[in-house]
């Protein structure tokens, strides 16, 4: 019996999952940057607007068929005096975003960091020798920002062998994708690994199960093994093209702007856009209100979801004024109505049932914290909670001079609040139980 007991305590005890993703599910609020060569298109080549539909202005080097030579003089446009990314970590912190999610390589191919497994990267190609991600790396821990990287592993429209859709009419052999996974993804992956200090995730950008695509469940394991040895604190979503619940996912990554209808045990996110497209894209005209963004942010918490909010900077690394006021009053509420969402999760069973708004919550000295989040404000002035068992021992709302006892009356289940005339918030009100 000893015997069995000393075998099983020889190998190491792997770190429980919830200790290892708690930083990510406490955060639940992140940034996405989608910068590259695309940034200096604006969505438009020789005057010609973007190819076909969509208006992802960072899909353009593919669909308006850029050559590799035309597409890499987009580096010129590089404004380095300019480029800050110290920059982005302030605005992020600003917004009251918790980690930094960039596009180390989009499926342009080209890497941002000054790559040794290929000369057409962004440090070279525009002649500088300045490395974003080691200085955006450096910002993020300066201030206490975690850090992730996009990356790019099934579509690469640079290598000749990476995937792009064409090759679903013109097929692709397995030796040869795999070719490209050898000589590129796994030796940048490496240097993604070793040289910028500790990384909080790796974002893979696969919107199929692997069984549908050109990819390897053995070509993915290596990937997967390969973060777990070189940093094995790091995250990794779903988009890598494996199921949820797979051992090497940690998290899952919906559809673009894709968000929750049900709580959902295990950690998840949604990426958004503040307009349509990633990238920058000089035509944008489809800016959501800050009212909408917020109720994206809260409509995750309160199904147990992270949102992660994208900005595509120009390429001098400005980030448009529209972007910018969005995020600073998300984080002027955030900083006022924090405590409902940092830490927070939802109900499960009363998740999204409400017709004036969205329920967090999180247990805090042992008292179960309730956070209303009304979006709404009823015009009788009554707000009708249903399913709160035990009495709370108070309600209030919080405003800008703090917190404002309500009066409120229960009755079984149901919690009747009176509420003020005015509401709290121009965005969002919270009255905490
Ligand atoms: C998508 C990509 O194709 C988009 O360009 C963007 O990066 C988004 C977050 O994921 O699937």
């Amino acid at each position: 019996w000893s015997m069995v007991v000393a075998a099983v305590t020889l190998h190491a005890q792997p770190e429980p999952a919830a200790a290892k993703t708690k930083w990510f599910t406490d955060a639940r609020f992140g940034m996405f940057i989608h910068w590259g060569l695309y940034s200096a298109a604006e969505g438009m080549w020789k005057g010609e607007p973007l190819r076909y539909g969509n208006n992802y202005a960072e899909w353009i080097r593919y669909r308006n068929r850029i050559s590799k030579e035309e597409y890499g003089t987009l580096a010129k446009r590089f404004d380095w005096k300019r480029i800050n990314p110290e920059e982005w970590v302030l605005l992020a912190k600003k917004a009251g975003m918790k980690y930094i999610t960039i596009t180390s390589k989009h499926h342009d191919g080209v890497a941002l960091w000054n790559s040794k497994v290929s000369d057409y990267n962004l440090t070279k190609l525009s002649g500088t020798n300045r490395d974003v991600i080691k200085e955006l790396a450096a910002a993020c821990k300066k201030h206490g920002i975690k850090l992730g990287f996009y990356y790019s592993h099934w579509v690469d429209w640079d290598h000749p062998y990476g995937w792009d859709h064409n090759k679903e009419l013109t097929g692709i052999k397995d030796e040869e994708y795999d070719k490209y996974w050898q000589e590129k993804v796994i030796p940048q992956l490496r240097e993604l690994l070793t040289n910028y200090g500790d990384i909080s995730m790796f974002w893979f950008d696969m919107w199929l199960n692997y069984k549908k695509t050109v990819v390897k469940k053995e070509q993915l394991d290596q990937v997967v093994r390969l973060i777990r040895e070189l940093q094995p604190n790091c995250l990794i979503n779903s988009r890598i093209g494996l199921p949820a619940d797979d051992p090497g996912v940690d998290f899952e990554s919906k559809g673009d702007n894709e968000f929750g209808s049900a709580y959902t045990a295990h950690p998840w996110e949604t990426s958004g856009t503040i307009a349509h497209s990633w990238g920058y894209y000089g035509q944008e005209n489809e800016w959501k209100s800050t009212s909408q963004l917020l109720q994206s942010l809260i409509g995750n918490v309160s199904l147990n979801g992270d949102f992660t909010l994208n900005v595509g900077p120009r390429a001098d690394g400005s980030i448009p004024y529209e972007g910018v006021r969005r995020l600073e009053d998300m984080g002027k509420w955030l900083a006022k109505n924090g405590a409902a969402i940092y830490g927070c999760t939802g109900l499960e069973l009363r998740a999204g049932q409400h017709d004036w708004g969205r329920i967090t919550t999180k247990k805090v000295n042992n008292k179960q914290l309730v956070y209303l989040h009304v979006y709404n404000w009823p015009l009788d002035r009554v707000l009708r909670l249903s399913g709160i068992l035990s009495k709370p021992e108070k309600a209030e709302l919080i405003t800008a001079a703090g917190k404002k006892p309500l009066p409120f009356t229960q009755n079984g289940p149901l919690t009747h609040i009176r509420l003020p005339d005015a509401a709290a918030d121009p965005f969002v009100s919270v009255v905490v139980l």
